[in-house]
């Protein structure tokens, strides 16, 4: 009885440790909506509050990328919405990512000295940027 509890807690801690990589990948990616929602909900329903947006432009510049080190190939499990065009079309891809993390940039870049219809603009590169991404590559809803 011991021994199975044993090997139980193990197989748990072991589903839990390494969960699968489309699992992985939408951890990373609602990570980068830690920081991006926030801006979303103050530029559209204020009020505009600048140390508040430092911040939050900050963290999604520093959450933006790691999503993007988790597309290893043959890596779409029963949870993964990721596209094979994905690995079929990497450099397309690729673009994507570029513009998405650039207009990341641009946002955090200015985040500081940018006045809010600039800072509007910027934000909805990103916007604009997700959606392109998931046109061609998000598969639908599972
Ligand atoms: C979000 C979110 C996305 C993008 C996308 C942009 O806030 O969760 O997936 O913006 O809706 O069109």
């Amino acid at each position: 009885m011991k021994k199975l509890s044993t090997a139980l807690l193990l197989a748990l801690l072991c589903s839990t440790a390494f969960a699968g990589p489309g699992e992985d990948r939408q951890k990373s990616f609602k990570k980068v909506l830690l920081s991006f929602e926030p801006i979303g909900v103050m530029l559209r329903d204020g009020p505009f509050r600048k140390d508040q947006f430092i911040k939050h432009a900050d963290d999604l510049k520093a959450a933006a990328a790691v999503p993007f080190t988790l597309f290893k190939p043959n890596s779409i499990d029963d949870v993964s919405r990721a596209k094979p065009e994905i690995w079929s079309q990497p450099a397309k891809f690729k673009a994507e990512q570029d513009k998405f993390l650039a207009a990341v940039s641009a946002l955090q870049a200015g985040a500081r000295s940018d006045d809010l219809a600039t800072v509007r603009i910027k934000y909805a590169a990103v916007t604009q940027s997700c959606k392109s991404c998931h046109d061609s590559f998000r598969g639908p809803k599972r």
